[in-house]
This record gives structure tokens, C-alpha cells and sequence, in this order.
């Protein structure tokens, strides 16, 4: 089920507010020497394909976003910590200045959830006297926020609240507790205190235990207010200043990242230039995660971004973290007009720095006559959701016409596109008089130039119109040959949603799309006739995707023989809250699920 809005008028954080808050907050942390740790969960069996280099080489934008924001709040001594750089990290054992300390944020998302977990258990036997403040947010959360919550009384772990909402709730959160904390008191006691006296029941966009409700109810405050100008977020470079060094240690190292090597381990920095999306595809969360909203930061802020982390940092490569960037043609054309026009150095932008994003193949080609303009903005690479370029498994503007006119049209302008497809039930392999199959699609976007793409598999997103339907119908694999269906195989590698008979044909058909694209005989071939239009760019990506595919295939093939050989069950309800969840005042809650799969009349929304 779908996230529910807030009512109109009621959706936005007043204009100014989130700047005026940060501002409030560093005069109520001035002279408490607060501390914080952000860590980023991340499970390490997930680093197979397409996002292999991706998920390792771009310290994530969320973690960075939470920690900016605490630095400008005037928690300067925070860090932020990557179990992708260091995965024997421990809660337990951190010490910032020699302290633990005063608040520990574990930013998730679903397919990590259990290095999430373990992140908040291990918290948990951190004696409660000097326990930091635990507090959990990121798409995890977002949309299940019981996950972070044990339901066995006999082991009552659990964040002290979970954040359903970006960087506003926090920053809001701490604004009531700084106001509350009496002198000597801890974060947590103050946080505790405040619960208790329902002072926290006024911020939408948290879920916490029920105060005298031991380990088995929640309370859920409902969804968040966003801030519309995304120019009143922290700076990223905030966020950048206070990484962790990548190590195998469980504790801290005494400095963060010095600044001259952060490129070396996130060459790729994520940016939040835009965020929403006005399409309503049935599987996908984020036009109702957005309130059906679209919002942006100014082509100004986005220019000055890129230039000071290229200044300060080194980074020459960004990618958009936007749903859709060609969302809405005016703001779209503003950003790269701006951007094709920014000089630093007195020399173009462009010639520093180079970056990607994603869009749809319908918006791309309505800003066919400004491709050329989004060049020179420095744009090198589109993510492009085609999905299934004939339209057959969902209409979203594409069309088999229009999806290669799109990749002509870019490869033309010198913009690498990537195809993003998702084979379903239904897609047969090859197929001779259409372009349907899954091989056809993939062997013509290699055709219009394709030199890099992604095929996964549909896998039901948490949060989408869907969701609920997906399992009510038969569709999710709840095990295969014994083996239960995880978290970390919920990211479109693994078939976990097939009616098929011979779901294990399905996991074949996407294994054999991907080493038709990636393979030695087209690594070689890139050598002598490049797709790109630089020279070796074809021929590292075949190399970067074999290297990925030789990570992936084997994962693959034991998820096959599962499938193929033992018995498949099927799972007829998704994994709702153990524990019982009411809103504010004993009203319905925001996040679960209504009866029989309808939508929540949560009070705020
Ligand atoms: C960029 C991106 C990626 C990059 C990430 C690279 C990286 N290391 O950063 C790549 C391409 C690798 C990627 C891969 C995948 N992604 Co992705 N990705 C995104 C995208 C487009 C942007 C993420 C981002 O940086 N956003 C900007 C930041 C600022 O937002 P944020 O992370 O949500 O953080 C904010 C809040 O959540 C909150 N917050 C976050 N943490 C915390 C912690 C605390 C304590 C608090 C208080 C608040 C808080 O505050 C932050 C600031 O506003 C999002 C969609 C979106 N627009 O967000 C999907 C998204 C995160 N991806 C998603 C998925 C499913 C995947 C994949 C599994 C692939 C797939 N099947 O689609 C893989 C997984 C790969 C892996 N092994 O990790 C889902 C996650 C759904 C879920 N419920 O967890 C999302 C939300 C898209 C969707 N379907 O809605 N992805
Ligand atoms: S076009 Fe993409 S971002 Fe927009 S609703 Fe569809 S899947 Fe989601």
C-alpha cells in the first residue's frame, strides 16, 4: 500500500523554516559538546550487479544528508560511518574524543536490514547509563518502521525511535529534546522524558514505543512535512568533512577522512538535485513517498555544489539522485541551461566536472531540442527506465520507436544511455515477430548504442499501489528448496515474484540476457568498433560488467537449482508489524497496512 499525504495545505514545512531551525539548534547546542555517529547499514552480499561499483565507490547521499545536518546544527563533532568501508564497525565500541557518543543514527535501506539490525542490538547491550540516543531513518524505515523494533519481550532490542521522514524530523526532533535536556542529562534520559510527557506526539514523521507500554506497542506520529526549496538543505560538503576512514577496526579512527582522499573511495558523488516524479507506476513507491510532489533545488545551488566539493574534495563525478531529472521541462532546462553556462576558474563547469542522472525515455525525448544544451551542462550518462521497451508490461510513454530515437539521439550528443529493464512473468526470452523478448530488447538497445544496462527482475517495492495485491495473488516466493527469501535478495537479482511453474527459467532467461551483453568476445570487439563515442569507455564498462557478472552468475545459479530442484512456497501476506501500531491519541497509524490491503485513514493524512 501506498504512503498515505498529508492534506493539502498541510503538506510543507513553512518557506525558511528548515534554514531558521539549524539556526535555533546552533544556539541551543552551543556549549553542550554533543557527539554523534550516522552509520550507513550495508550488507555485503549485496555487491553483486548492476551496481557492483556503485554501491561501494559513492558514499551515500542519506548518511552524508544526516550528518550535514547535524554538523550545521552545530554538532560538529559527528561522523559518518560506511559499513561499505568498514564493515567490522560496532556501535558498542565507538568513542568520539574519547566518549560514546550522544546520539547513534543507523540510516537503511530494506535489502540491508540485517546489518541494520545487528547495528541497534549491538547499541543495545551498551550499558543504558552512557547508551547514545538511537534513532533509525532511511528507506527502510520509511516504509516499515517496525523493522527496527524487536516484538520478543524477552529481548526487547530496538531503536529508541525510528524517522519516517528526511533531514526536517530529525532536525525537529532534536529542537524539542535540546529544549527539554536538563543540565547533566542525557540525550536518550531527555528523549525518554519527553516521550513520556507526549511532547514528541507533535512530530509528524517519527515511530517510537508507546511510553508504559513496555516492549509491545507503537506509536506513530504520521507522515512527515517536506521542505519544498530543496536549497534549504545542508551543503553536502558538510557531510563529506566528517567520513569515516575506510578500516577493519570495530571502533573509531581519531580523525575523520582527511579531504585529499575522499575521491579515492567516493569518486562518485550522489547529489540531490531534484526529487519526485509525476508518472504513477503501479510497482513504484515514490510519487507517493513525494505527497505526488515535485521538488528541486535551484540550478544556482546545484552549480555551486558541484564546485565546491570539485574545490574541496577533488570530485569530478555526480550523479543525480532524481526519480525522473526530465520531470518537468522548465525547471529541467533552467538546471542545464544554468549549469551549461557556470564557469569556475574562468573556465566552463564542464571542463571540472561531468555528471548522470536518471529520467524516462518519454521526458528525454521532450527535451529532444535541448539534448544538446544538456551536454554542455556536463552531462555524460541517463539512467533510462525503460523497463520493457514495447510497452506491454507498463505504458509510461515508451515505445520500441521511441526508446532507440532516444539512444540516437543521445549517443548523437555523446551521452552514455542505460537502459534500466525489468523482466516480469509473461516476457518470453526471444522472441521472432516482436520486439518483446527479453534477449530482442537487449540485443537492440546494444544496436543503438547501449554500452552499458540493467536487467533485474520485478520484485514488488514496499510502499507501492501493488504491494499487497503482489502477495494476495500468489505472486512472492516466500522459499525455494528451504531456503527462505531474505532481504538482501530483494534488490531484482533473484526471482522472488514469479506465477511461473518454472520460476528457475525466469532466473536463467536474466542470467543469459546479462552475459549476452558483458562477455570477452564483445570486450575485444569494443577495442575494434566502440559503441562510445570516447574510445576505451565501451571497453571498461564490458570489463567493470564482467568482473560484476562473475560476482553475480554464481549467486544466481544457487538461486536456480533452488528453484529448479526443491519446493517453491509462496508467501500469501507481506511482513506487517509484529507489534501493535496506533497514531497519536490512539487513532489509526500512518504506515501498515489498512484491512485487506486498504489504504490507512491516518489522522494526519
Ligand atoms: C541513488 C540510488 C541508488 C544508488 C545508491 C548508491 C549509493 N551508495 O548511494 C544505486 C544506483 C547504487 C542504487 C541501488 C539500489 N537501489 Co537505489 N536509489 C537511489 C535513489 C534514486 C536515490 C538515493 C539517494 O541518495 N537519495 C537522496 C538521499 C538524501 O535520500 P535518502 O537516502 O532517502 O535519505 C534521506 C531520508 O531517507 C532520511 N534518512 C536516511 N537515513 C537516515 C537515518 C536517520 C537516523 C534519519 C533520522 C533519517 C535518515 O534523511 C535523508 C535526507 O533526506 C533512491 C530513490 C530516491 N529518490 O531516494 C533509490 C532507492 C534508495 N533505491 C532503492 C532500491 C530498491 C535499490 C536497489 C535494491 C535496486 C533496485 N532493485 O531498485 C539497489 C541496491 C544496491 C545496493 N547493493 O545497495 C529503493 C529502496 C527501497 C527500500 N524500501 O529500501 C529506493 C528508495 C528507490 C525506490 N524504489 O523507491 N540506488
Ligand atoms: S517513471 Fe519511474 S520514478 Fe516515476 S513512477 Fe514510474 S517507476 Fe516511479
Amino acid at each position: 500500500m501506498e504512503l498515505p499525504s498529508r492534506p493539502r495545505g498541510d503538506q510543507l514545512v513553512k518557506p525558511g523554516e528548515c534554514l531558521d531551525i539549524r539556526q535555533r539548534l546552533r544556539r541551543l547546542t552551543a556549549g553542550r559538546d554533543l557527539s554523534a555517529a550516522v552509520v550507513c547499514a550495508f550488507d555485503r552480499r549485496t555487491r553483486i550487479l548492476p551496481f557492483f561499483y556503485s554501491c561501494i565507490r559513492m558514499a551515500p547521499a542519506g548518511t552524508r544528508a544526516i550528518a550535514a545536518a547535524l554538523v550545521d546544527s552545530g554538532i560538529a563533532r559527528t561522523r559518518a560511518v560506511l559499513l561499505q568501508w568498514s564493515p567490522h564497525f560496532l556501535p558498542s565500541r565507538m568513542a568520539l574524543d574519547g566518549r560514546m557518543p550522544d546520539l547513534l543514527c543507523v540510516s537503511s535501506m530494506q535489502i540491508h536490514s540485517a546489518p541494520c539490525k545487528r547495528l541497534i542490538r549491538d547499541a543495545c547491550r551498551i550499558d543504558p547509563a552512557s547508551r547514545p540516543l538511537v534513532l533509525a531513518g532511511g528507506p527502510l524505515v520509511i516504509y516499515e518502521p517496525w523493522a527496527v523494533f524487536g516484538a520478543d519481550p524477552d529481548d526487547p532490542w530496538g531503536a529508541d525511535a525510528a524517522v519516517t521522514g528526511e533531514e526536517y524530523v530529525l532536525l525537529e526532533l532534536l529542537e524539542v529534546l535540546l529544549t527539554e535536556q536538563a543540565k547533566g542529562e542525557s540525550l536518550r534520559a531527555a528523549f525518554l522524558r519527553a516521550r513520556d510527557r507526549g511532547l514528541l506526539d507533535r512530530v509528524p514523521g517519527l515511530v517510537f514505543r508507546a511510553p508504559g507500554g513496555g516492549a509491545g506497542e507503537l506509536v506513530d506520529t504520521g507522515i512527515q512535512r517536506l521542505v519544498d526549496d530543496l536549497d534549504e538543505l545542508p551543503h553536502p560538503a558538510l557531510g563529506y568533512q566528517v567520513l569515516e576512514p575506510p578500516s577493519r577496526r570495530k571502533t573509531l579512527a581519531s580523525r575523520p577522512l582527511d579531504p585529499g582522499r575522499v575521491r579515492r573511495y567516493s569518486p562518485i558523488s550522489s547529489l540531490v538535485f531534484t526529487s519526485g516524479c509525476k508518472f504513477s507506476c503501479p510497482y513504484c513507491p515514490i510519487p507517493a513517498y513525494n505527497q505526488r510532489l515535485y521538488r528541486a533545488k535551484s540550478a544556482e545551488r546545484i552549480a555551486d555544489e558541484m564546485t565546491r566539493l570539485n574545490e574541496q574534495y577533488g570530485l569530478r563525478y555526480f550523479f543525480g539522485t532524481d526519480d525522473n531529472f526530465f520531470n518537468d521541462k522548465a525547471r529541467a532546462r533552467d538546471i542545464v541551461e544554468t549549469l551549461a553556462r557556470a564557469e569556475v576558474g574562468g573556465r566552463p563547469l564542464r571542463h571540472r566536472v561531468r555528471w548522470g542522472t536518471e529520467a524516462t525515455v518519454h521526458d528525454t525525448l521532450q527535451m529532444r531540442e535541448h539534448l544538446p544544451t544538456v551536454r554542455k551542462a556536463g552531462a555524460m550518462a541517463l539512467w533510462l527506465g525503460v523497463e520493457d521497451m514495447t510497452a506491454t508490461f507498463i505504458k509510461k510513454g515508451q515505445s520500441v520507436d521511441k526508446t532507440t530515437e532516444v539512444f540516437r539521439l543521445l549517443r548523437q550528443q555523446g551521452i552514455v544511455a542505460v537502459p534500466m529493464l525489468m523482466h516480469h512473468d509473461g516476457q518470453p526470452f526471444l522472441t521472432r515477430t516482436s520486439q518483446y523478448g527479453l534477449l530482442n530488447q537487449v540485443r537492440l538497445l546494444r544496436k543503438v548504442g547501449a554500452i552499458d544496462v540493467q536487467v533485474l527482475s520485478l520484485t514488488p517495492a514496499v510502499g507501492s499501489r501493488t504491494y499487497e495485491q503482489a502477495f494476495s495473488s500468489g505472486l512472492i516466493i516466500r522459499s525455494a528448496a528451504g531456503k527462505t527469501v531474505q532481504p538482501y535478495m530483494l534488490d531484482g537479482n533473484y526471482i522472488v515474484a514469479s506465477k511461473d511453474a518454472k520460476p528457475w527459467l525466469m532466473q536463467l532467461r536474466v542470467a543469459a540476457a546479462l552475459a549476452y551483453f558483458y562477455n570477452p568476445l564483445r570486450m575485444l570487439a569494443s577495442l575494434i568498433r566502440p559503441k562510445s563515442s570516447r574510445y576505451l569507455i565501451d571497453f571498461c564498462l564490458q570489463f567493470t560488467g564482467m568482473w560484476g557478472l562473475s560476482r553475480t552468475l554464481p549467486k544466481m545459479a544457487g538461486w536456480t537449482l533452488r528453484l529448479m530442484l526443491g519446493k517453491v512456497t509462496r508467501q500469501a501476506r507481506p511482513p506487517g508489524p509484529q507489534l501493535a501500531l496506533r497514531g497519536v491519541g490512539g487513532g489509526p497509524p500512518c504506515h501498515g497496512v489498512g484491512p485487506a490491503g486498504t489504504a490507512l485513514a491516518c489522522p494526519r493524512g
